[in-house]
């Protein structure tokens, strides 16, 4: 039975929300919006008697970027027309196994779903999936930032496998069909793991003015904890922004977890070192590297006696009383019986085996005795002279430096290739891997406002529907509009509220703690 100053309280609470919200105009219109949307659905699909399971539902729209795009890709209209699979064999694998045909589908997440929201997923265990589709025209390495995002969902977890994309350059035998492990790429990012290795790639490929050759460039490792992301089973967001300037950062649901230089956070480095040890140098033969030795003035003491033993007789032992000097422990078997087969001539005299001297078993012991071995006093072992510094050290030889015959200087190692295609070429021994909203763009307000349409949607029912679980207020959300955008409004505001009006969180915060509380008495 419910206490009536609950629906008091409820009833106050609501009509200050209302009025609250009439006097002070919403800040973020687009909070607003999603909201009034989520509530609307939410009403009309009561009203239908639509799938309860799901708490919170938002009124989606697939999103359209809003600027200049090189790429952008959601999925929801279920096909892959503009994607390439892979016809041919990774090199250098077993042939069983070199195929790529690992499966993909085009379907929605497994848990928060969006209605009418699909994405790419990596369905196949332990095989190659290859997959690839090209911008809508090359992204060329100048003047623009590259911005490159997409979303990652683990539905099961991983145990080992990959995530990442690979955007390949532009070169005349691109050819999507032929896409493997080898086709040249300008960039490789995403997540990565295997058992406790977690990663976060982003590696590009620099070329060598001198000679043409490639190389790839690791980044630093990201400096968060990325277990969490991988193992949540929520769909995160990763981003990538690389720069003019050389500069470099990347995000997880745009918070940055790693940031850095192109000329000095990679490994290894783009540019070699001027100098070089001059591999001809030798290291003299009277080159002293000893920094101690032995002191040449130290003289061995008179009375240290280098033949002391370690060990000596206990000279305080004495013989346990009982002990029988003159019986043997073992004794020859007095019940043995010699076999009849045995033959003198070929096996030798017989003997009866040896057993334990029952005489010997009521005593300490039998036979000769002696005293234990103890530590001797007296032992010094070889005597050697202390260390002393050894005035002729010259410290350790390190050969002579000359000029680098292979040294460039490239201050741009942004101009890399340029890409024409995103491809995904993965293993992973966990399926149900889920990509969804790829963009690449040369400004990040852009990607930023693609994330707010897509993954910010996704992001606010998850967490909708988390609260939802965790304080099982489902039926009342259902009945009562107010709890509803209280909740959902302090929901999605909780991962903003440095951006948003504060005092607007915190009283709908504790609205929400209220409604908590009469939930528990009920
Ligand atoms: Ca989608």
């Amino acid at each position: 039975m419910r206490p009536w100053w609950g629906w008091t309280c409820l009833l106050l609470l609501s009509v200050a929300l209302v009025t609250w919200a009439q006097d002070k105009e919403l800040e973020d219109e687009e909070e607003d919006a999603l909201v009034e949307d989520a509530f609307d659905t939410e009403a009309a699909e009561a009203e239908n008697g639509a799938d309860a399971n799901v708490s919170f539902q938002v009124t989606y729209k697939t999103p359209v970027p809003t600027g200049e795009v090189y790429f952008a890709e959601t999925f929801d209209d279920g096909s892959l027309s503009r994607w390439q699979l892979s016809k041919t064999m990774k090199e250098d694998a077993d042939d069983d196994i070199a195929k790529y045909d690992g499966k993909w589908e085009v379907e929605a997440l497994k848990e928060n779903k969006v209605p009418g929201d699909l994405g790419l997923v990596l369905k196949s265990r332990a095989k190659h999936h290859a997959i690839a589709a090209m911008l809508d025209k090359p992204f060329v390495f100048k003047d623009k930032p590259l911005v490159v995002q997409y979303e990652v969902n683990f539905e099961d977890g991983i145990d080992c496998g990959g995530a990442y994309i690979k955007l390949l350059s532009d070169t005349e035998s691109l050819n999507l069909e032929q896409f493997h492990d080898r086709t040249p790429y300008s960039i490789m990012f995403g997540p990565d793991k295997c058992g406790e290795d977690y990663k976060l790639h982003f590696i590009f490929r620099h070329k060598n003015p001198l000679n043409g050759d490639l190389e790839e460039k690791h980044a630093k490792r990201a400096d968060v904890d990325l277990k969490k992301f991988y193992s949540d089973k929520k769909t995160h967001l990763y981003t990538l922004v690389l720069n003019p300037d050389n500069s470099y950062e990347i995000f997880i649901d745009q918070s940055s977890v790693s940031k850095g230089n192109l000329l000095t956070d990679v490994i290894p480095p783009v540019n070699p070192p001027k100098e070089v040890d001059d591999s001809k140098d030798r290291k003299p033969e009277d080159w002293d590297e000893r920094a101690k030795i032995p002191d040449p003035e130290a003289v061995k003491p008179d009375d240290w006696d280098e033949d002391a033993p370690a060990m000596v007789e206990d000279p305080n032992a004495v013989q346990p009383e009982g002990w029988l000097d003159d019986e043997p422990e073992l004794v020859p078997d007095p019940s043995a019986l010699k076999p009849d087969d045995w033959d003198e001539e070929m096996d030798g005299e017989w003997e009866a085996p040896q057993v334990p001297n029952a005489a010997c078993a009521e005593v300490p012991g039998c036979g000769k005795w002696k005293p234990p071995m103890v530590n001797n006093p007296h032992y010094k072992g070889k005597w050697k002279a202390p260390l002393v510094d050894n005035p002729n050290y010259q410290g350790v030889w390190s050969p002579r430096k000359v000029t680098n015959p292979d040294y460039f200087e490239d201050l741009y190692p942004f101009r890399m290739s340029a890409v024409h295609a995103l491809g995904l070429e993965l293993w992973s021994m966990t399926s149900n891997i889920y990509f969804d909203n790829f963009i690449i763009t040369g400004d990040k307000e852009v990607a930023d406002r693609w994330a707010s349409d897509s993954w910010g949607l996704k992001r606010l029912v998850a967490s909708a529907n988390e609260v939802s679980k965790s304080i099982h207020f489902q039926p009342f959300i259902q009945k009562n509009k107010s709890a509803q955008t209280c909740c959902s409004l302090s929901c999605y505001n909780n991962n903003k509220i440095k951006n948003t009006n504060t005092k607007k969180y915190t009283c709908m915060l504790y609205i929400c703690q209220i409604y908590r509380l009469f939930f528990f008495f009920k």
